[in-house]
């Protein structure tokens, strides 16, 4: 299989080749791309050296699944001229999420509908994964009727140049700002930018990527999406309405045979999820499940994963290995 990773040297695309190598998956060409400043640049992967190559290239070698995490704009422009020669694009950014006729998918929850047609497939985004991740199995059971989510992400959800103002921040240094403030010892409740309707984009992703992906537009969802210095993974406190009553341990029962969600829950003994334990690793874990007493039918959860792997990664290649599973490539 002719694979290329489209942002190879950006810190999802390192990541990607990583899962990609962990998860033995079938390359038999690995098409590194990037921007024209790295073309030429060594990557390692699978025992071969591979060099850069700039869009054109990529798209000259007709790969059969070309996974980018390169940004909306490149995306909007490129995707397209790959599909066009017949490769299958999945994208980490934005840009094809809420298009109607693309599959916004988490393999877990909605892979089924993919078909042989869909030549460009929206990674979500990392924060709602998670979250879907867990609740997908709550709401086919009993249904959901409101969300109230905030977030608490890693640095790494910005990129490179937040996880440098942070390390130029704790060596006592000046350097470039990803933020409009510190980001040590600080909380920013700015992921993205702001909307007209004073939420986040970041924000509206959890709403309208929620709703999408569990196909129920009667969802209600509110979020608030905060940055924090840790670099792990995302951490979110997650208030679910149901229409109709649940038993707690049976949710915990259900959580617990659910593939790819681990359950994290033994406050007594200090059990609970945390970026520190996420970190590198591919599931969702979830814990402090307990009821809502100020409201019927609720409970409240908390719910980290590392956000550069489940959260675009790995989920990324996890869509890939489905399409090859069911010959959809
Ligand atoms: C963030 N989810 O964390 C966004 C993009 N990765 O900034």
């Amino acid at each position: 299989m002719k694979i290329a990773v489209v942002g190879a040297t950006g810190m999802v695309g390192e990541v990607m080749l990583k899962v990609l190598e962990e998860r033995d998956f079938p390359v038999t060409e690995l098409i590194p791309v990037a921007s024209e400043k790295s073309v030429g640049k060594p990557i390692d992967f699978k025992g071969k050296t591979y060099h850069v190559v700039n869009l054109e290239t990529a798209v000259s070698l007709k790969p059969e699944i070309a996974l980018f995490s390169a940004g909306g704009s490149t995306s909007l422009e490129w995707a397209p001229k790959f599909a066009e020669v017949g490769t299958t694009v999945i994208d980490n950014s934005s840009a094809w999420r809420m298009d109607l006729d693309k599959k916004l998918v988490v393999p877990e929850i909605n892979a089924q509908a993919l078909t042989k047609s869909d030549k460009i497939i929206a990674n979500p985004n990392c924060s709602t994964i998670q979250m879907v991740m867990v609740l997908a199995p709550l709401h086919k059971k009993y249904t959901i009727k409101r969300i109230v989510v905030s977030t608490y992400q890693s640095i790494s959800g910005t990129g490179v140049k937040a996880v440098k103002q942070l390390e130029n921040e704790l060596a006592g240094v000046k350097g470039e700002m990803a933020y409009p403030y510190p980001i040590h010892q600080n909380a920013l409740p700015h992921c993205d930018v702001f909307e007209e309707n004073g939420y986040t984009k970041e924000e509206m992703k959890l709403v309208r990527e929620t709703q999408k992906i569990l196909d129920d537009r009667s969802i209600a969802v509110t979020a608030t999406a905060v940055r924090i210095p840790t670099a792990g993974g995302h951490s979110e406190s997650v208030n679910v309405e149901f229409e109709n009553d649940f038993d707690i341990n049976e949710v915990r029962q259900l959580l617990n045979n659910t593939s790819g969600v681990v359950l994290q829950d033994n406050p007594d003994v200090n059990i609970y999820p945390m970026p520190i334990y996420a970190h590198g690793k591919d599931d969702v874990f979830v814990g402090r499940i307990r009821r809502d007493g100020s409201q019927p039918n609720s409970l409240n959860m908390w719910i980290v994963s590392d956000n550069l792997r489940k959260g675009a990664a790995t989920n990324t290649v996890q869509i890939a290995e489905y399409l090859i599973k069911n010959s959809l490539v």
